[in-house]
């Protein structure tokens, strides 16, 4: 069946006038306004909760007993074996306390600063860095992590036996923090204090693009010829030590000639001195590229912070198997005689072994004990010119150590012509008969 609409005349239902309302009263008129107005404000509040409020460092000065290890002499010497194993094995068990929590996420890492001489074990000072909501309180959270630590006292099974009456923990602010690290070298921390996971520095000096952050290579230095500009890379081992490569001053020796920058950008450097006194190794051999190693004082001290920062030397017996990863920075050229850039650049690369370097289809022996190769046989990620005298370093458990100083190569980035550095390591009593390092 069909619907069919049915027909009204305007005689049976009269077309009735309503009047006309007014939709925007003055009334809702000023409602609307109000909500529109709060609405905005409630966004704006939240978006400045999440983007400005968000997390924020705080830092801690842990002291505590350990009773189940004995002190040894070494550990009074912080490039000991000795004291470095320790650290890391109660970096470790910090790490892992925290890793089983309920705040795992909130715990950045932490640093031995000192072992000391106790009656009855090892007194231990260390400084603890966690990320948390800026509104928190440092009390509030320091409760939080002693409540943490303890609850594992109890119920971990630990490698060492902490004494839970001499624990202390006390809030410090980050000056203070990166002041007790002074004593220590390699640590690196980028300008939120946030260390940086090593996998994030993927990219090249030569053909690539990706810059460093500041504060994540703080041991680079520039440095450059007065009136010239930069010519070479260099590493800070200490306040007022760099280390470079002898080929860095074969047009000019004179410290008067030259200055060190340190920062992420050559202009504007974040600290610039001058230099007082360049020693080059008496054996460097200009033909063979033999001991290119050099050292340069600088004629004041810089303070470290977290953007300067000294990086650890090698022991003499460090031994780096093939294809370890190790990164190299530099302001130096992108491609083949291209220009230095203002922004360090940083590539990850991989040790060579001297066996291989040496074939004849690579460096046909020009490899002496004193080199190191490090990138890839098939070439594309290089130091090139420019990088010369800067560092190759390796991170050891979040401690960076300098391996290489740039020395040579045959041009840059090419198949079987990897970079060549200076092995530090062969070099460690040459350095500590110059400077005491
Ligand atoms: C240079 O001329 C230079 N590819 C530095 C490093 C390398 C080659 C040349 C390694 O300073």
């Amino acid at each position: 069946m069909m619907y069919v609409p049915a027909e009204f005349s305007e005689a049976d239902y009269p077309r009735v006038h309503y009047q006309r309302q007014q939709f925007w009263d003055p009334t809702r008129l000023s409602l609307f306004t109000v909500a529109i107005v709060a609405i905005i404000v409630i966004s704006i509040g939240i978006v400045t909760h999440f983007v400005v409020e968000g997390d924020k460092s705080f830092y801690y000065l842990a002291s505590f007993k350990v009773t189940n290890i004995k002190y040894k002499e070494n550990y009074g010497i912080k490039t000991s074996r000795e004291f470095i194993e320790r650290c890391y094995q109660i970096e470790r068990m910090m790490s892992r306390i925290f890793q089983h929590s309920s705040g795992k996420d909130r715990f950045i890492k932490s640093h031995v600063i000192q072992l000391s001489p106790d009656e009855n074990g090892v007194n231990i000072l260390m400084v603890l860095m966690f990320q948390y909501p800026s509104t928190d309180s440092a009390e509030r959270i320091r409760k939080k992590i002693k409540r943490i630590l303890y609850q594992s006292l109890k119920t971990q099974q630990l490698p060492l036996t902490i004494n839970k009456q001499s624990f202390t923990l006390t809030p410090i602010d980050s000056k203070k923090m990166r002041n007790f690290l002074n004593s220590r070298c390699g640590i690196r921390m980028t300008s939120s204090y946030v260390p940086l996971p090593a996998f994030f520095s993927t990219e090249r000096i030569v053909q690539g693009s990706k810059t460093a952050m500041e504060g994540e290579w703080p041991w680079q230095a520039s440095l450059q010829l007065i009136g010239v500009g930069h010519q070479c890379g260099a590493s800070l081992i200490s306040n007022t030590w760099l280390i470079t490569a002898a080929h860095c001053f074969r047009r000019n020796k004179d410290p008067r000639q030259w200055i060190a920058t340190f920062g992420t950008t050559i202009t504007p450097p974040r600290v610039r001195r001058n230099v007082a006194k360049i020693i080059i190794h008496e054996n460097y051999h200009r033909e063979t590229n033999e001991n290119d190693i050099a050292l340069a004082q600088l004629a004041t001290r810089v303070e470290f912070s977290n953007v300067v920062q000294k990086v650890c030397l090698p022991d003499s017996s460090i031994k780096l198997p093939p294809k370890t990863r190790v990164f190299v920075t530099g302001f130096g050229s992108i491609v083949d005689d291209g220009p230095t850039q203002n922004r360090l650049r940083q590539a990850r690369v991989e040790t060579i072994s001297t066996g291989v370097c040496n074939r004849k289809d690579v460096y046909d022996g020009l490899i002496t004990s004193g080199m190191l190769c490090a990138g890839f046989m098939e070439g594309k990620v290089d130091a090139c010119k420019g990088d010369s005298g800067g560092p190759l370093v390796y991170d050891n458990h979040d401690i960076w150590y300098l391996v290489g100083i740039v020395s040579w190569g045959q041009s840059c980035a090419r198949p079987k012509k990897p970079g060549v550095y200076t092995r530090v390591a062969q070099y460690r009593d040459w350095i500590a008969s110059k400077t005491g390092i």
